[in-house]
């Protein structure tokens, strides 16, 4: 069994790569993303300029202590590439993420990014996708009603817990995960979720660009 962290690491290499002087970076969340993140503080100590928007509060830290200067989409609402990781991906580069539930954040600095890049390892590929389940961000005021209303469409969701209590985002809001077996069609189920009190869903399709996949000692590229 290959070692996954060096398959991440391979991979968040290959895609720090594409990082040039004055871009505005989307700093991914996720222990993939995590190795992007201090490789671009590896640049930016050797002299690179470049400012990084993080994906999360936890990137954020880590960004910090990378030493990446910081801003916002406020600041800067054109982000030139955007390093992120993910927890499943098909074919056509659909993706599950959220497994960290940063998606909400992680779906608006892509969506203003000229360029996705995921960077994976070999274990998280899945076609279609499968394996991992659709997490949901949704205001707590609205939880239980469209609880059950999944339910109801069969998809089994689950409030995501801490400490025996609601698991809350950056956002304030709660996340349900969906046990889904298999995802044929990822476009219909996004319409699915498309309820009053939904703010964001860890479906990404269509937008990841390009991927870097560790698998084992090398590193494998593909584009959408
Ligand atoms: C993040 O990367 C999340 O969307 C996803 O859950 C995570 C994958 O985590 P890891 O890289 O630790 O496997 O972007």
């Amino acid at each position: 069994m290959f070692d996954v962290k060096n398959e991440k690491q391979l991979a968040a290499e290959a895609a720090v790569g594409l990082v040039k002087e004055g871009m505005i970076i989307g700093l991914g969340s996720g222990s993939t993303a995590a190795f992007a993140i201090e490789a671009i503080g590896k640049l930016v100590a050797g002299g690179m300029q470049l400012s990084g928007i993080p994906t999360s509060v936890a990137s954020e830290v880590l960004a910090k202590e990378a030493g990446i200067p910081l801003t916002t989409l406020e600041e800067n609402p054109v982000v030139d590439l955007t390093i992120d990781g993910a927890d499943r991906f098909d074919d056509r580069l659909n993706l599950i993420k959220g497994g960290g539930g940063a998606m909400l954040r992680e779906k608006i600095v892509a969506s203003c990014s000229k360029r996705l890049v995921i960077i994976t390892d070999a274990g998280k590929y899945a076609n279609p996708l499968s394996g991992f389940p659709v997490p949901v961000e949704v205001v707590p005021f609205s939880h239980h009603p469209i609880a059950l209303q999944f339910e109801e469409q069969g998809l089994r969701p689950v409030i995501r817990q801490r400490e025996g209590a609601p698991f809350v985002t950056d956002e304030g809001n709660y996340i349900l995960d969906l046990q889904i077996d298999q995802i044929d069609n990822p476009q219909e189920l996004e319409r699915k979720l498309d309820l009053p009190g939904v703010v964001g869903h860890g479906l990404f399709t269509g937008m990841a660009d390009e991927l870097f996949m560790g698998d084992g000692n090398s590193v494998q590229h593909f584009t959408r």
